[in-house]
């Protein structure tokens, strides 16, 4: 490829809610731009973007995808994004490194939840974006509804640039409002508007031309003043809308048709900001962000969006050059590590395949392999002038599942695979639940986490089963009491002496453990009592009622008697577990679960059912937020009852709920609940 200056450079996020046909869109911009030679397509798994076998097996995106093609003068990186809510990490991504996006929208299923967050994310990036309504050639689809959708939900700023002539078996092609022509079919054949179009081309026209008038006071004065707009002050007033947020340009087409992607790929040239239009967001300290001009001659800044972990290549790296450029086979900083990095060979991607490129400058996206201190979200630069670019912030895990290697072998390469798996998606977590002696895998959602066991069984040869993790109940006690045990052994030579008394009392929720030495007049010699907290600490692993670990408990030890010969260290630690032991059995305990604090969002329309579901869950619902249409739920609900609420939500909601999930305290559990989990746990021990 040829390089390119900042203002010939665009990178864009293809957005939507899932299956509206990013991928596919993507793949006729490739082939119409002559970037690809062959025309793949999603349901046979050829096409570019959606090369990884998951993608394949499952015909959704899950990775975002690198696509750059040249364009009557520009280079053009497309990055297709997921549309599956599991991997909206990719797509915060993607958005982050975009000066624009394109969100797709389906012609016969219209407006979805999908959608409305994808439009959520753009506005909270400022990120200037074209619409495009897709499917035109399918069952249902239906232009106005559609657009009519789209202006209730975001507003009147998004202004149809084109119509679509005719729809479902007979969509023939696109009207557009600025030139005034049809343009039939894959060949965008130009034609005459059909007659019977006239009117709602004339309607629509005029907003269109209003709309960009608006932008611009000189234009305004014209257009007030009863003059025709010339094509070029049309495009430069919608151009300036765009740039600034006050127009988003709505254009139409089908993707597996082959029509309207020559007219996208002009409006996304003409319409959408150059890298040169955005300034680049760095990070002063830990909470000043400011903003710099981009440029080509400046010092090296470049932040990394995306790491992939490959068997064969090793890591891959992802990276946006913001500031100067980056050379192949040289040294760079990395900023955010404080350490020198190694860079070999750039690449240039497009989906799977690497172009090498000996240079990578300002406004482009590259990759690199095999680097060694570099992470998502670490900004590259120079050690003399180092910039740190404000990093991307990921969604928090809210579904966990444990990880069981299938056999010894796969235990053995476990914690390095999955230390790859999370560093390649940083919505993905692992940490080892001590209470419960589990390794747990947190990411949004069950498929995710299914990708992510597939994807170390194919890449790293790990074999793991994944099952709802153990909920780490705890117990505690209700009262006070005192306990004593006496261990007291004769055998043969010279015997066992360890007496201990000691007072339990509960502490408020919340309020761990405690240990109190009150012993005096040295019934229990001092250099024993550690003896006693160690015996006190182990019993308070293993709790009386089901084995569980103790909490929210004070233990004063207060009395006790010795042998000067007999008496050891081993003995006072048995009498202090064993004293702990019967007190706790005396003092009325009970079992504590962990309670969870839940948000749910999704459309008014399925409150009722949600909120119904979540009473059978034992949840006290504390608050409903109602923003747009969509419901904010607050609730805190038993960890054991939503342990796979993300399956539950999806099903309630036709997967247009989302949530978040956090913990938020202990709490006595109710005696029935308490009964079942104290008798299943019996039936394991047995
Ligand atoms: N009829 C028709 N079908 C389409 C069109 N575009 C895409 N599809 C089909 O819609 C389905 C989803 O298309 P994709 O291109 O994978 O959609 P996507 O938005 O990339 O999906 P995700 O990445 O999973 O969110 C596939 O079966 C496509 O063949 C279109 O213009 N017309
Ligand atoms: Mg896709």
């Amino acid at each position: 490829m040829a390089e390119y200056g900042l203002e010939n450079i665009r990178n864009l996020a293809l957005l939507s809610h899932n299956g509206a046909g990013k991928t596919s869109l993507s793949e006729t911009i490739l082939y119409t731009a002559g970037a690809i030679k062959r025309l793949g397509k999603v349901d046979e798994g050829s096409s570019t973007s959606d090369y990884d076998p998951a993608e394949q097996k499952r015909n959704i995106s899950i990775n975002l995808s690198l696509l750059p093609y040249e364009w009557k003068g520009n280079k053009i990186n497309i990055i297709d994004t997921p549309g599956y809510p599991d991997f909206v990490g990719d797509v915060k991504a993607a958005i982050r490194v975009c000066e624009g996006a394109v969100i797709v929208v389906c012609a016969a299923s219209g407006v979805e939840v999908g959608t409305g967050q994808v439009w959520a994310y753009s506005e909270e990036a400022n990120l200037p974006r074209l619409i495009f309504i897709n499917k035109m050639d399918r069952e249902n689809a239906n232009f106005d509804r559609t657009l009519e959708q789209i202006q209730s939900k975001f507003g009147r700023l998004c202004t149809p640039v084109q119509i679509p002539i005719g729809a479902h078996n007979n969509f023939q092609g696109i009207i557009d409002l600025l030139t005034m022509k049809s343009y039939l079919g894959p060949e965008a054949k130009e034609a005459e508007i059909p007659s019977e179009l006239q009117s709602q081309v004339d309607t629509y026209r005029e907003k269109l031309v209003e709309a960009a008038a608006e932008v611009d006071d000189s234009l305004i004065e014209k257009y007030l003043g009863g003059e025709e707009l010339t094509l070029k002050e049309l495009s430069a007033g919608l151009r300036q809308g765009t740039v600034e947020g006050k127009i988003i340009p709505v254009l139409v087409g089908s993707a597996t048709h082959n029509t309207g992607a020559g007219l996208l790929m002009d409006a996304i040239s003409s319409y959408l900001p150059s890298p040169k239009e955005r300034d680049v967001l760095i990070a002063v300290d830990s909470n000043k962000q400011e903003t710099i001009a981009p440029s080509q001659d400046a010092p090296l800044a470049a932040l990394v969006f995306k790491t992939t972990a490959d068997p064969y290549v090793g890591k891959l790296t992802y990276f946006r050059v913001y500031n100067g450029a980056i050379d192949s086979n040289s040294q760079v900083w990395n900023v955010t590590q404080g350490e020198n990095e190694r860079i070999g060979q750039l690449f240039m991607m497009r989906g799977k395949n690497q172009e090498p490129t000996p240079k990578v400058r300002a406004g482009d996206i590259g990759a690199v392999a095999k680097l060694n201190v570099t992470a998502t979200g670490d900004t590259l630069g120079t050690k003399e002038k180092p910039t740190k670019i404000v990093p991307i912030s990921f969604p928090k895990p809210t579904f966990s599942e444990a990880v069981f290697p299938k056999s010894k072998g796969d235990l053995d390469k476990l914690g390095p695979s999955l230390a790859k798996m999370t560093e390649e998606e940083p919505t993905l977590q692992v940490h080892r639940d001590t209470d419960t002696n589990e390794t747990i895998l947190s990411g949004l959602g069950d498929t995710q986490l299914e990708v992510a066991a597939e994807k170390m069984a194919r890449k790293f040869g790990v074999n793991v089963q994944l099952e709802t993790p153990k909920v780490p109940y705890r117990e505690t006690i209700s009262a006070s009491t005192k306990a004593e045990y006496k261990h007291k052994k004769q055998t043969g030579g010279h015997g066992q002496y360890g007496h201990v008394l000691l007072e339990v009392e509960p502490l408020p929720r919340g309020g761990g453990r405690e240990f109190v030495d009150k012993v005096v007049g040295g019934r229990i010699p001092k250099n024993y009592i550690p003896a006693v907290e160690k015996g006190v600490n182990e019993a308070f692993e293993d709790g009386v009622l089901a084995h569980y670990p103790v909490a929210d408990i004070k233990v004063t030890v207060y009395d006790g008697s010795f042998h000067p010969v007999d008496s050891s260290e081993i003995c006072f630690k048995i009498a202090g577990a064993g004293a702990l032991k019967r007190g706790l059995a005396d003092a009325q305990p009970v079992l504590l679960e962990p309670i969870v604090n839940i948000k749910v969002s999704a459309p008014e329309d399925y409150t009722g059912d949600i909120i119904g579901d979540l009473n059978t869950k034992r949840a006290q619902v504390q608050g409903m937020i109602p923003e747009n249409g969509i419901n904010v739920i607050e609730a805190q609900v038993p960890l054991a009852e939503v342990q796979r609420y993300a399956i539950d939500l999806k099903s309630i909601t036709q997967g247009k709920g989302s949530y978040t999930m956090e913990f938020s305290h202990y709490q006595e559990a109710p005696p029935a609940v308490a009964q079942k989990v104290i008798a299943r746990k019996q039936a394991e021990k047995e």
